[in-house]
């Protein structure tokens, strides 16, 4: 924390580092793209590393009144809305996998009978450009993973979807008061866009790190990925 707290104060996490630094720091030749790349991706993990350890896990995402919460609220993936995963009650089921001790898939009545639910008012942002405030409702993401007996100390907890998106979340962000399954915008049931039958809302991190569709939930120690973040989004995303 010493060395992340000095880099810090000179600006270098917060403001990035200039290519010439970059070459300084690597010693590789800024006119090869590859290890320009590779440097930048090294560099990149650093500062998700640096972030985590920074987060912390205890800050709160601001909160708002009931009257400030959008009630048609915007609709985002990577295809259109008539195109979103219809997943029927009736045969949903959540997998689990990895370092989880009760696999048991986990149905939709199951899910919504967590206890702990509770609701929060918080802003969503997109990287897009664009953000909004929305209530959202359901028990915090920690009540399933304690239930399911997940491996607490692991680094990573990741989620694959029924639209092929994919993400993954540091624990201490999944273990984090706020991050919620999200069973209810706007106090209905969460509508087929926005992700029926939960998407994991996480207030503390942008838009695109918030799961839809979730179909399968995971526990490991390797590093997961995620749609955006294979394609160069950052992977830590906090807000
Ligand atoms: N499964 C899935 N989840 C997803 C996405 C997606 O394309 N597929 N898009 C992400 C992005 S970029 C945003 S901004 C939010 C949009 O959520 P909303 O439709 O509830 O506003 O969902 C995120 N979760
Ligand atoms: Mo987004």
């Amino acid at each position: 924390m010493k060395l992340t707290g000095t880099l810090e104060r000179r600006g270098l996490l917060r403001g990035g580092l200039s290519l010439g630094a970059l070459t300084l720091l690597t010693g590789c030749d800024i006119s090869d793209n590859d290890s320009v790349h590779r440097a930048l991706a090294a560099m990149s993990r650093w500062n998700d590393r640096a972030q985590a350890a920074l987060f912390g896990g205890t800050r709160l995402a601001p909160v708002f009144a009931e009257k400030d919460a959008v009630k048609d609220f915007r609709y985002n993936a990577f295809f259109a809305a008539k195109d979103s995963p219809q997943l029927a009650a009736g045969d949903y089921k959540l997998e689990l996998s990895g370092l989880i001790a009760d696999k048991k898939p986990w149905t939709v009545d199951m899910l919504y009978g967590l206890p702990e639910q509770s609701s929060q008012i918080t802003r969503h942002v997109c990287v897009e450009g664009w953000s909004m405030i929305g209530k959202w409702s359901g028990p915090p993401l920690s009540v399933l993973l304690r239930t399911v007996g997940a491996d607490l100390s692991a680094k990573y907890v990741g989620f694959q979807c029924a639209d092929g998106y994919h993400g993954s979340i540091d624990m201490a962000s999944a273990l984090h008061p706020q991050t919620i399954l999200a069973f209810k915008l706007s106090d209905e049931v969460l509508p087929v866009k926005y992700g029926y039958p939960f998407k994991v809302r996480i207030p503390t991190k942008l838009g695109f790190k918030n799961p839809k569709w979730v179909t399968t939930m995971y526990v490991t120690n390797r590093y997961p990925g995620g749609f955006w973040e294979d394609r160069g989004y950052n992977w830590f995303s906090g807000l």
